[in-house]
């Protein structure tokens, strides 16, 4: 999917894979707002988008009711001279649960909103100040698959470790369309892993990696 922009009333940015976009003076990858409705982004991958002078992976500007940011993964994106991460600005806190923002250019997150709440999410580094409710985020390699894919190891510390109950709720499946809460737990970010099956399962070391499904 190219790099998308949304504007006005309810915006809703659910299950795209927003990836390798460029842009000389705009965002690289997603610009979503809106100044009187909903803001939500769910289960999207935006990843390897760069930009010129703006902001590499992208923009959200929530002036209206509410800003839902849940189970995203943000990573690898590239902006010379500023943030290659995410911006989200605007006069209403957002709330952003369960979401990957790492490997981006210089900062992975920024924010001005002292109200925006940071639940259980993976962060490289980030500026502002969260509102202190905030609570359960991490700031660790979520030990992707590598190559092209952002799926989970199946070791990856970000297994289980988002919250079931993020601010407007989880997404029914993940950005694959598999269920979400596998073993119990969401896991971070916009993959949930399962096991289908180990080569031994005597093993839980799972040496043979040849017979372990990851998501897909
Ligand atoms: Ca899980």
């Amino acid at each position: 999917m190219a790099g998308t922009t949304a504007f006005g009333g309810r915006v809703t940015i659910d299950r795209n894979a927003i990836i390798d976009n460029f842009s000389v003076n705009g965002v690289g990858g997603l610009l979503a707002a809106t100044d009187n409705g909903l803001l939500s982004v769910v289960n999207n991958l935006i990843a390897g988008n760069s930009s010129g002078s703006a902001r590499g992976a992208g923009l959200l500007s929530c002036s209206g009711e509410t800003t839902w940011v849940t189970n995203n993964t943000v990573a690898d994106n590239t902006c010379p001279g500023c943030t290659g991460g995410l911006e989200v600005t605007g006069a209403v806190g957002a709330n952003l649960s369960n979401n990957i923002l790492w490997g981006n250019d210089t900062l992975d997150l920024m924010f001005s909103n002292s109200s925006t709440r940071l639940m259980h999410n993976d962060i490289g580094t980030y500026s502002g100040n969260p509102h202190p409710d905030s609570t359960g985020n991490l700031s660790t390699d979520p030990l992707f698959l590598g190559g092209d894919s952002y799926k989970l190891q199946i070791l990856s510390p970000l297994r289980d470790q988002g919250t079931n109950n993020p601010a407007g709720g989880l997404p029914e499946t993940d950005l694959d369309g598999y269920s979400r809460v596998q073993a119990g737990q969401v896991d971070i970010g916009a993959y949930e892993g399962f096991i289908v099956f180990y080569s031994s399962f005597e093993d839980p070391t799972l040496s043979d990696w040849s017979f372990v499904f990851t998501g897909k």
